[in-house]
């Protein structure tokens, strides 16, 4: 997967976590989100698909199962249009005011399950994902790695991703873990098996130093 050099924002913080259903992306990022408030900062919690008004209609149109099949380039642009939404509306307005953005899935998301995961060609796909998002960069982006029986064994209802075959997993779970070994000065793998606080105190020692960047106050959103 080709990665580029990217575009990181000068001011504010933006983390990423990504990894399979069910790895504790929600988990973790809530935690980071107190501790970061605890210590004072400005923070803006967010995930994708679906934190805009739109975003809403896009995340029921590509993961309720009674949407059935969509083309694969369909659901790459429904995915795309979330993200530009997405960045336009509620992530770079943060960063501009110096917040810390953490987000529950970015673009990773897109290049490993429409990418690595459909029949599609995954430099097209980044072009796409890239152009949506200005090809804005996490400073940081923490991959909770976990084997995807594993994670779709927490829970017992399927959306229309969950649904799909163990091996289409498999090959989202590998593409996360290609795309940190390749760029590890900006990604954190860690075992999504480990204790909760376990993972949150390694993910607090990544992001801490990246916080002179971030503004200290309440959240404007
Ligand atoms: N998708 C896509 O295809 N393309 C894109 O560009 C984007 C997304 C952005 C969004 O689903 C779906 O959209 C997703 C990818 C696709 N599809 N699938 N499949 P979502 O937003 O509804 O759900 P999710 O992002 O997959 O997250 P999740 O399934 O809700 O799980 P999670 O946030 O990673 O985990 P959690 O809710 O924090 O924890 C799950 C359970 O495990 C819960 O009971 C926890 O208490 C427990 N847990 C958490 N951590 C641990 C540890 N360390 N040990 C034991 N148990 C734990």
């Amino acid at each position: 997967m080709s990665t580029g050099p990217g575009t990181y924002a000068d001011s504010g913080v933006f983390v990423c976590f990504e990894g399979g259903e069910g790895a504790g992306k929600s988990t973790q990022s809530r935690l980071l989100r107190e501790w970061l408030q605890g210590a004072g900062y400005s923070v803006l919690l967010t995930f994708e698909p679906g934190d805009t008004a739109v975003g809403r209609e896009l995340r029921r149109i590509v993961l309720d199962p009674a949407t059935g099949e969509l083309s694969d380039r369909t659901e790459v642009l429904l995915y795309a249009a979330d993200k530009a939404e997405h960045v336009d509306t509620v992530v770079q307005p943060a960063l501009d005011r110096g917040e810390v953005v953490v987000t529950d899935r970015y673009v990773d998301s897109t290049l490993a399950y429409q990418g690595a995961g459909r029949a599609l060609d995954v430099a097209e796909v980044e072009r796409v994902a890239r152009w949506a998002t200005h090809d804005l960069r996490p400073h940081v982006t923490v991959v909770l790695d976990l084997a995807p029986a594993h994670g779709l064994g927490r829970f017992e209802e399927r959306d229309r991703i969950e649904g799909e075959s163990l091996e289409f997993h498999q090959r989202v779970r590998e593409a996360f873990v290609a795309m940190a070994a390749a760029d590890p000065d900006h990604y954190l793998v860690l075992d999504a098996r480990l204790p909760v606080d376990e993972i949150a105190a390694a993910v607090r020692d990544r992001v801490a130093p990246l916080l002179h960047h971030a503004r200290r106050g309440s959240p404007t959103r």
